[in-house]
């Protein structure tokens, strides 16, 4: 168990208000006082020990009202933390410290007892790759380090939320112990955050999210752009035994918004394995065809490949309707009758800037302009943003300062905006939003859909033959790496689910936890599995496919085969499209069908090679025997060829 450090000297709170132990030198408001009176014994106990051992100037509950976030970005404007940007509604920029930039999984810890509860133990000799286990001493240690008045100066706000819709059966609580104002005003966007959720708590559990920037006040050096940071010291710990997330150093993204990936992924799926659900890093998309039939569709691509843009396409095949439930994260439960139900606990779109313009994402682009916090994009002069992909839709000549604050002029080489730079916007303004995005009991799901950035070998779409081929395909996913992290260079990587960076255990028992998966569902009302690869590139160099809107007449066939038309063959990687079965009605531009529905052999070799080298050596002796199964499977198939 971890124990936050008891200060020397520090009184016990025996029911007073927590502002009685702030510095006497600083009083605390009136209200929040009152706030912090009222707060449940078990948050109050949480907010007094983090008290006690990071020693904030003042404490700030959050009731999540407008006025409470105006107030906040107009003290965030002083201190030059955000800008206006008064071309839009209600939008701001913030500028990070250049070294913290994007989610550090080199950093991220999953804390057990045990090390195999976290990960596999991968074959002698070899790196574990599928996440970083810390013992709970090391922890210990770790906080003990970084955490006793690491808030000196700063305010801690105490953030109640809720992911998934406010007194949902699926959904959970959280309470964030955060200094960072940043942090508040996107948890704001991104889930339930305030009053109401503290109202319906009562005094429940919750998960614990406790955070720092790690800059103490006054700061030892400047922050760059006022960014306060810490990277040298940075750390993101998660302790599923006790449902808690300790993150100190990073104020950006994934690493600070602690319900996203923290929570709703790692913490959650740790939540979802005790309970018999399932916590993914998927999309959910409603599709209504041109008969009125609507279908709920889940989708799993590592991270920076397009969900976004798939949750909220404008199909181009005529009379099809598509709705966005979520871009980010599912959780998903089989009710009584076997139907997956999913819910997006998210309430934002914390989506990645540069690529997304009007010919890629016109949705996004009617989204984001309103109530939005955007992060080391570009700024343009007459009070706007910019970012690599807007070239089109944005005139230079109004003069373009880049996200590090310099003049910047198209063509000068390098990016305006970093590759990860983000906006941050509320989910309800999406102009398709679905009508049953907040639905308590979850949308019902017809597939899931596997996929990522394979510019090699790979065809455009392909089904599994049954669940346990489907969670193959999930556990076999690779992708070209992208900008979320802090990966270098374009390598293939392996990345099972979408979920590499994000598993809260053992991959292997999550893998035995998906095909358990197939006992709570019937063969009528169980997803339909499939991979798709939007990425596949010709020999020449340009995409195969044209993407974006035409990836509806994937969808189409998707929802062909969840109806059960015999529009399929078997191939030996899948089910494939049968000649003609894709509808190429009306498209524009000529697609090479052999070239993208080929399935090389020596490249196929190759890949079950990688993939059960993978899986062998990282998952080792906890690599379940269906899986092994299925690689044989496809070897043999392949061998075939
Ligand atoms: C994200 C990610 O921010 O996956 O969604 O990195
Ligand atoms: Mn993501």
């Amino acid at each position: 168990m971890v124990q936050f450090l008891r200060l020397a000297g520090a009184r016990s709170l025996c029911g007073r208000p927590v502002s009685s132990l702030l510095p006497a030198r600083r009083a605390i408001s009136q209200q929040a006082r009152e706030r912090v009176a009222a707060l449940s014994p078990k948050v109050r106990e949480f907010v007094d020990r983090t008290v006690r051992m990071c020693q904030p100037a003042d404490v700030h509950v959050c009731d999540g009202s407008a006025a409470e976030s105006a107030s906040l970005l107009r003290m965030m404007t002083e201190a030059g933390v955000v800008e206006p940007l008064p071309k839009y509604d209600n939008c701001w920029l913030t500028r990070t410290d250049p070294a913290d930039v994007a989610r550090v999984e080199s950093k991220t810890f999953i804390v057990t007892e045990e090390k195999r509860d976290t990960v596999p133990i991968p074959r002698k000799g070899r790196k574990g790759l599928l996440g970083n286990w810390m013992s709970p001493k090391a922890l210990e240690t770790a906080v003990a380090e970084r955490f006793p008045g690491c808030m000196r100066g700063r305010t801690l706000y105490v953030i109640p939320f809720s992911m998934g819709p406010v007194g949902s059966p699926l959904s959970k609580i959280g309470i964030e112990l955060t200094d960072s104002p940043y942090v508040v005003a996107s948890m704001r966007v991104m889930t339930r955050m305030g009053a109401d959720v503290m109202a319906t708590l009562g005094d429940g559990d919750f998960v614990k999210c406790l955070h720092s920037v790690g800059r103490p006040v006054p700061v030892s050096k400047k922050p760059i752009n006022n960014w306060p940071c810490n990277p040298e010291n940075t750390i993101i710990a998660h302790v599923p035994a006790k449902n808690e997330i300790i993150s100190f150093g990073s104020g950006y993204g994934g690493n600070s918004l602690l319900g996203k990936k923290c929570f709703a992924l790692r913490i959650g799926s740790t939540i979802a394995r005790r309970e018999g659900w399932l916590a993914e890093h998927m999309l959910i998309l409603g599709i209504t065809n041109p008969q009125g039939k609507k279908r709920y569709i889940a989708a799993a691509f590592p991270s920076a490949c397009g969900k976004t843009n798939l949750a909220m396409m404008t199909p181009t095949l005529p009379g099809y309707k598509l709705e966005c439930v979520g871009d980010d994260i599912a959780w998903m439960k089989f009710d009584e009758n076997g139907v997956l139900r999913a819910i997006n606990p998210e309430n934002g779109f914390f989506g990645v800037a540069p690529g997304t313009s009007t010919a890629t994402n016109p949705v996004a682009m009617q989204t984001i302009f309103s109530n939005t916090l955007f992060t080391n994009v570009a700024r343009t002069g007459d009070g706007g943003v910019y970012w690599e992909g807007l070239e089109k839709e944005v005139d230079a000549s109004v003069g373009i300062v880049d996200w590090h604050g310099d003049p910047w002029t198209p063509g000068s080489g390098a990016p305006s905006s970093h590759p990860n730079s983000r906006f941050c916007a509320p989910a309800a303004q999406c102009p398709i939003i679905d009508p049953q995005w907040e639905s308590a009991e979850g949308v019902p799901i017809s597939a899931i859909l596997f996929g990522g950035r394979r510019p090699l070998g790979v065809p455009l779409v392909y089904e599994a033959f049954n669940w346990r081929h489907g969670v193959f395909l999930g556990a076999s996913m690779r992708s070209e790496s992208t900008a979320a992290a802090e990966h270098k260079g374009k390598v293939i990587m392996h990345d099972p689910f979408a979920m590499r960076p994000f598993f809260g255990y053992n991959f292997g028992h999550y893998l035995s936890h998906w095909l358990s998966m197939e006992g709570r569902s019937t063969p009528a009302n169980l997803p339909k599995v499939f991979h798709v690869n939007w990425f596949r590139k010709a020999a020449s160099g340009g995409f195969l496919w044209p993407g974006f809107g035409e990836n509806s007449r994937v969808l189409d066939w998707v929802l062909r085969r969840v109806d059960g038309e015999d529009c399929a063959q078997e191939s030996a990687i899948g089910l494939v499209p049968k000649p003609g079965a894709l509808n190429l009605d009306g498209l524009k531009e000529a697609v090479d069908m052999q070239e993208l529905f080929s399935i090389p052999k020596e490249y196929w070799q190759q890949e079950v090679e990688a993939v059960n080298q993978y899986l062998d050596e990282q998952v080792g002796e906890d690599l379940p025997n269906e899986i092994v199964e299925e690689i044989d499977l496809l070897r043999e198939r392949i061998a075939k060829l």
